[in-house]
């Protein structure tokens, strides 16, 4: 075991593959949010989809919710619901999120459930070998699209800065320090925290030097909606860091106010009471 927050779990990624980054990064911050904020790693739930990146979850010493393909999001707003004060984290994939789970992303981001999503962006399906996702590049070649794929990818960034989420970011998992800063930033703020990271899927999809090349650190997040959105279109470099942050309400609050289910939970004489009296009404 090299540290306390890493299993005995094999570890079956292949060698360099970017997830180790991304894996690394967030222990880092779950140390951080420990020694400087005081949040305990027992009150950080996390949940994951199916994939390589999923296997973050066999990985880190932390409690959780293994999920389903593209449900993760959905699976992580429950765990919200059901226990208010934890900090939730849902790891996903790019096939996973923007492909057979974006609607609990559009849908996790517009409400404003307070949870941070972390996306292993690798441009590929790396675990089923190689096809390709929404966010592949036009002209990728795999398995389902042997002569290239004709289709633009999607702008992760511009879809959750339409849909309203608070907190909008983009990593690399080849910039450990800022990828931790990120993700200390997103489990700190209050709301929907979406971190994007470029991840390099070393067996099907190898962007290592593209984005060696390209990435840069933003110096602040953007002023408001529209200049973030012009910073997601950028193509010459590609900016990683807090892109944009606001406070708005949060779902769990709106549903439930302070009603925590976890430490108050309805008695039994009170839940026959409840049905008694909405059988009276009936
Ligand atoms: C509902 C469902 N559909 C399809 C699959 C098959 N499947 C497992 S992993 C995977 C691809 C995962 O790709 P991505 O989410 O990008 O994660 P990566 O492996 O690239 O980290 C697919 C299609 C599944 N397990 N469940
Ligand atoms: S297939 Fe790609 S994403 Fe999966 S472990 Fe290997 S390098 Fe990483
Ligand atoms: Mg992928």
């Amino acid at each position: 075991m090299a540290d306390d927050l890493t299993t005995y779990e094999e570890n079956t990624w292949c060698p360099g593959c970017g997830n180790f980054g991304i894996f690394n990064a967030f222990k880092n911050a779950v140390k951080r949010l420990e020694m400087e904020d005081g949040i305990s790693r027992q009150n950080i739930l996390i949940t994951a989809g199916i994939g390589c990146h999923a296997k973050i979850f066999d990985y880190l010493d932390l409690s959780g919710f293994y999920s389903l393909h593209g449900r993760e999001i959905a699976t992580a707003q429950g765990m919200k619901l059901a226990n208010p004060q934890a900090t939730i984290v849902a790891f996903a994939g790019d096939g996973d999120a923007f492909g057979e789970g974006i609607e609990h992303l559009i849908f996790a981001a517009k409400r404003n459930a307070d949870m941070t999503v972390i996306i292993h962006d690798n441009g590929v399906y790396g675990l089923t070998t190689g096809q390709f996702t929404p966010t592949s590049p036009e002209g990728f070649k795999g398995p389902s699209t042997p002569f290239g794929s004709p289709e633009e990818p999607i702008n992760p960034l511009k879809l959750m800065l339409v849909t309203g989420a608070t907190f909008v970011a983009r990593g690399f998992s080849g910039r450990l320090k800022e990828l931790t800063d990120v993700f200390v930033q997103a489990m700190k703020h209050k709301g929907f925290s979406f971190v994007d990271v470029l991840q390099p899927c070393v067996s099907f999809n190898d962007t290592y030097k593209l984005y060696n090349s390209k990435v840069e650190l933003l110096s602040q997040p953007a002023a408001n909606v529209d200049e973030a959105m012009r910073l997601t279109e950028q193509t010459e470099k590609l900016p990683i860091g807090v892109f944009y942050q606001a406070e708005a309400p949060v779902y769990h609050e709106n549903l439930l106010g302070n009603w925590n289910p976890t430490v108050q939970r309805a008695t039994r004489q009170q839940r026959l009471q409840s049905i008694k009296s909405l059988l009276e009404k009936a």
